[in-house]
């Protein structure tokens, strides 16, 4: 049998604190996505201040362990959905645009909003695609299916998928999982950053919670042109909590990933420990192709 894939954290977590110099990012910096381009990864997280705003700052890396940050913050509350903040970032890139999939939290409760940026610095609004409904842990897949824009949200507690032919109105919502009662993702579960493309199928990583509100995440494996076919999910969490700083943060014992890059030799998998501190954690391709065709 196959031994389950799992995670290995980098040596040199967490790769991004709180700073005390910015008054938006005092507090916690997680749930990053990330992007690369030309040779550098960026990586544009959640922050939270003395003001307790969450805000999208956007730090920048010549090898995705070492960063360097902007001072000022890349997306900021823009109307009356995301008066409490703009949350958990999740970022594609399609035909030379960036989009950011992201939550938009206020009064009305949790929406999914779309951004979008050419140069990777200037973000533009474009608004909540999926109205009047509390979603969030929305991603947009790399590729369009079937000549069809497609992404994954979530209505509590399943992974869902659904289908756009402008990427502003969506339709065909599918639940593709589920949570699994008795196990470490009982409660609820949402995808972390987009999927990645491979040969047996698209990669997923997600997290999921149980009953003591412990965050861990998984993988799982759809098929290529019917992503909401599930190929394979594996029962063992690939990362759960397990270091101080992601037993002990602004929320305890959580991991929870926006997303991660290909490397030609593995998958660099970002994820926040404790809602207050940005970490990575690696897989290799030869691991992860031995969960796909296992
Ligand atoms: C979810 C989101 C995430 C957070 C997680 C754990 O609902 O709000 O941003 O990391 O809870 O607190």
């Amino acid at each position: 049998m196959t031994p389950s894939l799992k995670l290995t954290r980098y040596a040199g977590n967490p790769i991004l604190m709180p700073s005390t110099h910015n008054p938006w990012e005092t507090d916690n910096v997680f749930n990053a996505a990330v992007v690369q381009h030309n040779g550098l990864v960026y990586m544009y997280y959640r922050a939270q201040g003395l003001d307790r705003i969450s805000r999208i700052g956007c730090a920048i890396s010549t090898d995705g362990y070492h960063f360097n940050r902007l001072e000022k913050p890349v997306l900021e509350p823009g109307n009356e959905f995301e008066v409490f903040g703009v949350e958990d970032p999740r970022i594609t890139e399609l035909d030379g645009v960036y989009y950011m999939l992201y939550t938009a939290y206020s009064l009305h409760g949790t929406r999914v909003a779309l951004a979008r940026s050419t140069n990777l610095i200037a973000w533009e609004h474009l608004g909540i695609v999926l109205p009047d409904e509390d979603n969030k842990d929305a991603a947009l897949f790399p590729r369009k299916i079937g000549g069809r824009y497609v992404m994954f949200h979530r209505r509590p507690p399943d992974m869902w998928i659904a289908y756009s032919d402008d990427l502003l109105h969506w339709t065909d919502h599918q639940i593709i999982m589920r949570p699994r009662p008795g196990t470490w993702e009982s409660v609820r579960i949402g995808a972390g950053g987009p999927p990645f493309h491979t040969e047996g199928g698209w990669l997923v990583f997600y997290h999921g919670y149980n009953e003591p509100h412990v965050y861990c995440l998984g993988v799982a494996l759809l098929d290529l042109n019917d992503p909401a076919r599930v190929l394979k999910r594996q029962d063992e969490p690939i990362l759960c909590p397990g270091t101080p700083w992601e037993y002990w943060g602004d929320v305890p014992n959580v991991v929870f990933t926006c997303g991660g890059i290909e490397t030609p030799d593995e998958y660099l998998i970002y994820y926040g420990g404790g809602d207050h501190v940005m970490a990575v954690a690696s897989a290799s391709k030869r691991d992860v192709a031995a969960f796909i065709k296992g």
